[in-house]
């Protein structure tokens, strides 16, 4: 439900920040209590440490913000929610080590494997992996078990080798080779980047029972943030700093990564991520009021700073 807390009481309008701050509120207690495990020490410090350390919780918000425009409740969604934002997490930590892209910050702190090591680092990731999948299935409630089944099988896919794993590694064999084809970088960006975002919003939906129609409705709508996510993200790169992104900034161009604006300057990359942007929203026609969450998540993507 767009609920009246997220309204502004002056103009009516929807107040993102009010229904971003509310939603990261929830989704962080339920990543809490998810995590409440004291045992082998190490190990659930090492996850929380980089699970609790901040973030957008985009992932999770996009996948409640779905499930609730078809009709499903947050309740329904949260274990899913959550175990986005371990999968993201835990793609950040693996994509930190010295064996990938070697960063030392990351959410505006040290990296885990700077904390605790690259044995623990690699475990912590390995961990948050698995456990998102026993979450989704031993947790969710008041869904038929066939979309639960259903949602585990989108999620695999969207992690494994035609989804998150395949295009760090087609990125990584592209390092130092600034002149791949924007077919090779759009097949990057599109598994590393979009495929999460993509089941993020597919898998709330799925859990609420929306029909396969709404389903591909909504993908559209995902693929389309997707990638002007990873094209802002590369503006990001060049126009921010290390403190606002809370990660080491200029990090492509030192690496001589091909990105967006090295293929198209900052301008058209602008102008490339506005036009997904508004057909992105153009995918939401037709699902009335209940839409206005996605539809400000997908301006707050362009407009974003970190
Ligand atoms: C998933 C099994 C498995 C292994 C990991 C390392 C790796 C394989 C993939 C790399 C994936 C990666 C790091 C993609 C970049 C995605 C991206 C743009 C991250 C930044 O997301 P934000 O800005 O971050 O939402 P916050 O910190 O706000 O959550």
């Amino acid at each position: 439900m767009v609920q009246t807390d997220s309204l502004d009481p002056k103009t009516s309008a929807f107040d993102l920040s009010a229904y971003l701050s509310d939603r990261r509120q929830q989704v962080e207690a339920a990543i809490d209590q998810a995590l409440a495990i004291q045992y082998p020490e190490t190990l659930y410090e090492a996850m929380r440490y980089s699970m609790l350390a901040g973030g957008k919780r985009l992932r999770p918000i996009l996948c409640l913000a779905s499930c609730e425009l078809a009709g499903g409740t947050i309740t329904t969604a949260m274990p899913t929610a959550c175990a986005l934002e371990m999968i993201h997490t835990m793609s950040l930590i693996h994509d930190d080590l010295p064996a990938m892209d070697n960063d030392d910050y990351r959410r505006g702190r040290l990296t885990n494997h700077k904390v605790y090591g690259e044995d623990v680092a690699i475990l912590a990731g390995d961990a948050l992996l698995t456990y998102a999948f026993e979450h989704v299935a031993a947790q969710t409630q008041d869904a038929d078990p066939e979309r639960v089944l259903r949602v585990i099988a989108n999620l695999a896919r969207a992690v494994g080798g035609e989804g998150l794993v395949g295009g760090q590694i087609v990125d990584l064999a592209s390092e130092g080779n600034p002149d791949i084809t924007l077919d090779t970088l759009t097949y990057i960006h599109n598994h590393k980047t979009a495929a999460l975002l993509e089941v993020s919003v597919t898998s709330g939906a799925i859990l609420a029972g929306a029909t396969d129609t709404d389903v591909e409705q909504l993908r559209q709508y995902a693929q389309r943030i997707g990638l002007a996510f990873q094209i802002v993200d590369d503006i990001l790169d060049i126009t921010a700093t290390s403190e606002t992104l809370g990660k080491s900034a200029g990090k492509d161009v030192a690496a001589q990564k091909a990105t967006y604006p090295s293929l198209w300057g900052l301008e058209e990359s602008r102008h490339q991520a506005q036009t997904l942007i508004a057909s992105a929203k153009a995918a939401l026609d037709g699902f009335g009021e209940l839409r206005q969450p996605l539809l400000a998540i997908a301006d707050y993507i362009i407009n974003r700073t970190y």
